[in-house]
């Protein structure tokens, strides 16, 4: 990145025009990364304390997960006041003090913004409940049983049930997408797209970088309210099945049209706080697997003139079987979709999906983090996964996840345990004697930062040679992606940006693998230490669960060509 003299003192160094796009996003989940205060919840002075381990690290910007004050019923994602910071998580004061330190630490910062619902504890919900004519009764749904008493339409909620509850006082039921101490907003009502949007302001004049908008697709719904349909494909995908709620098409409760217009006014406010370098960007979270052709509809998130998510958020490797033609069929896929000059973004994992080192393996994830750092696209990187971290299994009676206490199965607890710092006492996490919200790791003593900074086998010093190739190798970073034909179990591809041409060459297998390639060159970084500098000739060999990046001399393809690459004979 380069660095700049002008760079102010609340914006982050060395900033680039596209930092959104070049850059790396790490994910920290607030009540699992550092407690300061000793009540065993990490919290936002926590986070402050470990800024130069991020810096370090080598990302660019790091996302947070919700801190507003809230019931925690959905661990934050019930808010009460959008514009104040929990005491759980420390005081207003103390997210302005790590906004400004991150910004000194050449980090932007991410916030999740979530439109679609409230806590039933914010004022505004308690306004419009109290009766049917409280000024507020439209900032939510509220509609009248069928004449049989039963909810207004079949929406199933993923959290389990219907989407209705009867509220009792006014004989109504009111909407909510998740938890029932979680109704929806009503965004068609202009007062609440006024009140959100003050939110956002809220943020970006305390310098916010961006934010991550939970839902973004469900906040508008059908006006009519109309049934779902049955899912035709229901318990086929490989994405996590979650019942009674796959069993319906979310045709009507998510993904109306009219979302587009609304994240084109999103857009333009953001735009109107981006400076020259310094975008505040949209990372939109975009559920739509079960939709016929959703990449097509995912893809409309970006906007035709560019102008509505930055990045619409895809998850589509999460769902994925670990198999390299399924990876290149879905990478594949998604840049075939994608409209011109949009920049696509990975994620391997989130506080919402198993570990990628408990779904596929520990060497394997290893891959998996090579994969994410050098494939064309912003890659969001889950906090613990760069050492490897793994689920930790809740017993029932610990488990805190709303989903987990309807379905033990569907918890997801165990991808949010205390990030692992140390072999001390808690890992490092909060102090002796203290005991942490959700329990560690029992492998916590061998697998921590403190332990794999000196150990050059390990994910987190593989993760740090990564970044640290992107930082330098522009190809890497903003290359074009151009897939190899491989053998079977490998997955290759090309990142080329002018003269630089980087190949990619992932070993999916747990047995060896020859390759010819189309020309001589030297291993930036493999999965296996001691590699890195390696000069090799036509032929590479890989080690079960291997993946090397290569600096590749000139080569016979021309952008858009496949150039075979053959399994080496003999
Ligand atoms: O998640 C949206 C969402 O739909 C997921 O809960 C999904 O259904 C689940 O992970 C199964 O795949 C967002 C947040 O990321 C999540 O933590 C919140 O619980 C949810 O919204 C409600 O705000």
């Amino acid at each position: 990145m380069l660095s700049s003299a002008t760079t102010r003192a609340d914006e982050p160094r060395g900033h680039a025009e596209s930092w959104w796009r070049e850059g790396v996003i790490y994910q920290v989940y607030p009540r699992s990364f550092q407690d300061s205060d000793g009540d065993g919840v990490g919290d936002l002075a926590g986070i402050q304390k470990r800024l130069g381990y991020l810096a370090r690290l080598g990302v660019d910007a790091i996302w947070l997960n919700p801190f507003y004050p809230s019931p925690m019923l959905d661990f934050g994602y019930d808010v009460c006041d959008h514009a104040d910071v929990d005491p759980l998580f420390g005081t207003l004061a103390d997210f302005d003090a790590l906004l400004a330190d991150a910004h000194a630490h050449g980090l932007r910062v991410l916030i999740d913004f979530v439109p679609n619902h409230t806590s039933s504890e914010h004022s505004w919900f308690r306004d419009a409940r109290s009766s049917r004519t409280s000024s507020k009764r439209d900032w939510y749904f509220w509609r009248d049983p069928r004449p049989d008493g039963s909810p207004p339409n079949n929406w199933a909620s993923p959290f389990g049930g219907s989407q209705w509850t009867l509220d009792e006082r006014s004989g109504q039921y009111y909407l909510h997408t998740f938890h029932p101490e979680q109704p929806d907003l009503n965004w068609r009502n202009p007062d609440v797209e006024r009140a959100m949007l003050d939110v956002l302001r809220f943020w970006l004049e305390r310098g916010v970088d961006g934010f991550r908008i939970d839902v973004a697709n469900f906040v508008l719904k059908d006006p009519q309210l109309r049934d779902n349909p049955p899912n035709p494909t229901a318990g086929t995908s490989s994405y996590k099945y979650l019942g009674h709620y796959d069993t319906q098409l979310h045709l009507h409760d998510k993904g109306h049209p009219d979302c587009h217009p609304l994240y084109r006014r999103i857009r333009r406010l953001l735009d109107s706080y981006s400076r020259d370098g310094s975008d505040r960007i949209a990372l939109g979270e975009i559920h739509l697997y079960e939709w016929p052709e959703w990449t097509r509809h995912w893809a409309a998130y970006y906007g035709e003139q560019l102008d509505e998510l930055h990045l619409p958020l895809n998850f589509t490797l999460v769902g994925l079987r670990w198999q390299a033609d399924a990876f290149r069929a879905a990478v594949d896929e998604i840049e075939a979709v994608l409209p011109a000059g949009a920049w696509p973004n990975l994620a391997l994992g989130s506080h919402d999906e198993s570990r990628i080192a408990t779904r596929i393996g520990r060497e394997q994830a290893k891959v998996a983090i090579m994969l994410l750092l050098s494939l064309r696209g912003t890659p969001i990187l889950y906090y613990g996964d760069e050492l490897g971290m793994e689920d930790v299994a809740v017993p029932v009676d610990c488990a805190r996840d709303p989903f987990g206490l309807l379905d033990p199965a569907l918890g997801r607890d165990p991808e949010r345990t205390p990030m692992q710092w140390d072999d001390g006492p808690n890992a490092g996490f909060c102090p002796a004697g203290v005991q942490p919200w959700l329990p560690l790791a029992d492998n916590h003593a061998a697998v921590n930062v403190a332990r794999q900074r000196d150990d050059p086998d390990s994910p987190l010093a593989l993760t740090k040679r990564l970044l640290s190739a992107r930082r330098s190798i522009a190809a890497l970073r903003r290359g074009d992606y151009e897939p190899l034909d491989a053998p079977g179990g490998c997955f290759a591809y090309l990142r080329t940006l002018e003269g630089e041409r980087v190949l990619v060459a992932l070993n999916y297998r747990e047995e060896a693998l020859e390759l010819l390639l189309p020309d001589r060159g030297r291993i930036l970084v493999s999965c296996r230490p001691g590699r890195d500098g390696e000069l090799v000739g036509r032929t590479l060999h890989l080690q079960s669960n291997e993946g090397c990046l290569l600096e590749v001399g000139e080569s016979r393809t021309s952008k858009g060509v496949s150039t075979p690459i053959a399994a080496a004979e003999g």
